[in-house]
């Protein structure tokens, strides 16, 4: 799948055993494991160039501030920004949707319209209620389609739903919790037909595959790098540039300013208009590390390899006795996500913990789906670069094992 190379050696926390068991990580769409590149990124940071930027004129501080820039500039290229400057840095995707949401506040009133679907992430909802709050927007809500939501995104009803009032449309390009693929260019495009704003949470999807604004027509981006073998705590806003600069920052202070008096102060252009504060450079380096592997290992193949794991998932689950599966039943991204009658989800991953199997259960950030759904929870295995078939085969015998125990089989 990698042109012969097998990722697997380049993640050292994959080598060892839980309760005696060699550890199966399948809760990658929690957070992905990180290879030794971006391991080393870091500690070369510390160890060599540790300095705070853009302030300093010492051999270090410039030194550091390179490798920040040079960073912003490599995640520019990983997403084919048209200019490092639509890349900011932030904590991760819910901070990078919270400063889009607060930034709008001042352009919306009461009458618009925000537009999102019923399958987002908390993080891609709770801000736009907060937003449609303080200005009197209404929320509206693309349904989803099917009673396990199979037909993912009810595409019809945006006739109805995108009106001019439409000021902002965020959608999710991969769900979570559905595995469905949302056609994001298609999205972008009937937003900007009606002049609404385009906001799509990639949480999901940057690392999954190829991933190009511009080709999608995406106005706003928000990912996290921790999803795509980064560290925690770097995520990254992109907002196409006229955009940007007529977004109101949302957090005030050193950096981010061009001139300050007693009386005022104006603010630089983006990016250092969105980066108040010292910025978090080591980790944002070590995500520029993370696109350099993930562009070795090749986009388009990580895509393939991830979906070719779910959907053989897909197929072995679902012969067992009393599953419910979600999401689509053709093409689906790297997860599947299943409810068993008769077992409880946390149950199911306290069972496969004890067979070294790290699995997820719960609503995963989508109650509201969950209650769509007639759920209160579900299980969801997720692949990443470094999962293999034996692995879900290992799953499925965990499974059956737990079905066994509560009489279900
Ligand atoms: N949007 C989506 C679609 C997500 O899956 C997540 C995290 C977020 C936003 C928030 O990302 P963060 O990095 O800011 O926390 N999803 C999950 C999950 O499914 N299980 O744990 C975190």
């Amino acid at each position: 799948m990698f042109s012969g190379r097998d990722p697997r050696s380049d993640f050292p926390i994959l080598h060892q055993t839980v309760h005696g068991k060699p550890l199966v990580y399948l809760d990658n769409a929690a957070t992905a494991q990180k290879p030794r590149s971006v391991i080393d990124a870091l500690v070369r940071f510390y160890e060599r160039d540790n300095s705070n930027v853009h302030r300093g004129l010492h051999t270090l501080s410039m030194r550091a501030t390179d490798a920040y820039e040079g960073a912003r500039t490599r995640v520019a290229k990983f997403i084919n920004a048209a200019d490092p400057a639509e890349v900011i840095f932030t904590r991760g995707t819910t901070e990078s949707i919270n400063v889009i949401a607060r930034g709008l506040g001042a352009k919306l009133k009461a009458g618009d319209v925000i537009l999102s679907t019923e399958m987002e992430h908390h993080s891609n909802l709770v801000p736009w209620q907060q937003l449609a709050k303080a200005t009197g927007a209404t929320l509206r809500y693309v349904p989803v389609l099917g009673a396990n939501a199979e037909g993912g995104l009810d595409l019809a009803a945006l006739d109805t739903l995108l009106t001019p009032q439409v000021k902002v449309f965020a959608f999710t390009h991969i769900s979570n919790t559905l595995g469905c693929i949302n056609p994001v260019a298609l999205l972008c495009a009937r937003a900007k037909a009606v002049g609404a704003l385009s906001v799509i949470d990639a949480a999901q999807s940057i690392g999954h595959g190829p991933f190009d604004v511009r080709a999608i027509g995406a106005d706003f981006v928000a990912f996290s790098g921790h999803k795509m073998c980064g560290p925690t705590g770097i995520g990254v806003l992109y907002g196409r540039r006229a955009l940007l600069d007529h977004l109101a920052p949302d957090e005030t202070g050193g950096g981010m300013v061009s001139h300050v008096d007693y009386d005022g102060a104006r603010w630089k252009p983006a990016p250092e208009r969105f980066e108040a504060g010292t910025p978090n450079v080591a980790d944002a380096i070590a995500l520029g590390t993370a696109c350099d592997y993930l562009d070795g290992l090749g986009r388009e193949a990580i895509a393939q390899h991830d979906k070719h794991l779910a959907q053989l998932a897909y197929e072995k689950l679902s012969v067992l006795p009393g599953i419910r599966l979600l999401g689509p039943t053709g093409e689906r991204s790297g997860l599947v996500s299943f409810a068993f009658a008769e077992v409880h989800a946390h149950d199911v991953v306290t069972f496969a913990d004890e067979d070294g199997i790290a699995l997820r259960g719960g609503h995963h950030c989508n109650q509201p789906l969950m209650r769509k759904l007639g759920l209160t929870g579900t299980n969801r295995a997720s692949f990443y670069v470094y999962n293999r078939e034996e692995e879900i085969d290992a799953l499925v015998v965990s499974m059956r094992r737990i079905l066994k125990f509560f009489g279900a089989s």
